[in-house]
């Protein structure tokens, strides 16, 4: 941990805590992170690794967790407002999503380079970053991706969160709760307008596609 400089101080201060880990070859696994107080930061730590000692991707080589202090106080963002679209079958949620997209001005060009990238065989690290036009890929290493990070929930509104999505029979469940936090931190970047996500998890089928002025809608 390093030593704290600025902003937070005292019973305050807030830690990074992330987990990633990788199989052979490097084979992503699972990865997570939250930001917290230092009185739950153990707790944290042992909850991230039985996570990724029991994930359905398989048995980690490698699992790096890492807890860092913050060194200013976080920005605080509302949740994009959630939603579900129910689509019957890949075949619909793909014309939903092309719908979605087009109305909020991403080219056919990039909507179909995105797709074709969320069904490579490939797992990548973090995300692919294109141009809404010209669907030119952004990040300086294509393998790694780009990755938000730094990103974490207060308890109170993880409860208030597992109280709404209950309220409208959502799974109140980590996953959802995770991506609607990441969702929007990075609908909060200046320059994005869109992101769309599919679960690396093959047993996981419900993705979601976040557009800024809209909000997080789930697709089935
Ligand atoms: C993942 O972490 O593997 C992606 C999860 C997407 C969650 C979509 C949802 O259920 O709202
Ligand atoms: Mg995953």
């Amino acid at each position: 941990m390093s030593g704290n400089s600025k902003g937070i101080s005292g019973k305050n201060l807030l830690y990074s805590v992330r987990m990633r880990a990788s199989g052979a070859g490097g084979l992503h696994i699972s990865g997570a992170e939250g930001l917290f107080a230092k009185s739950l930061v153990d707790g944290a730590v042992n909850s991230y690794l039985k996570r990724a000692r029991t994930h359905t991707r398989g048995n980690p080589q490698r699992i790096t967790i890492t807890v860092e202090e913050l060194l200013s106080p976080p920005v605080c963002l509302p949740s994009l407002a959630l939603d579900t679209v129910i689509c019957a079958s890949p075949k619909e949620a793909e014309a939903r999503i092309r719908m979605l997209l087009d109305e909020a001005g991403i080219s056919g060009r990039a909507t179909g380079a995105g797709l074709r990238l969320l069904r490579a065989n490939n797992t990548m690290r973090g995300a692919a970053l294109l141009d809404m036009t010209s669907a030119k890929r952004l990040e300086p290493d294509r393998a790694r991706g780009v990755r938000a990070t730094l990103v974490g929930i207060t308890a109170r509104a993880h409860s208030t969160l597992e109280r709404k999505l209950k309220a409208v029979k959502i799974p109140s469940t980590e996953t959802v709760i995770e991506a609607l936090t990441l969702a929007t931190k990075v609908a909060g970047a200046p320059g994005v307008r869109a992101e769309l996500c599919i679960s690396d998890d093959p047993d996981y089928t419900t993705g979601y596609i976040s557009i800024k002025d809209k909000g997080y809608l789930r697709l089935t």
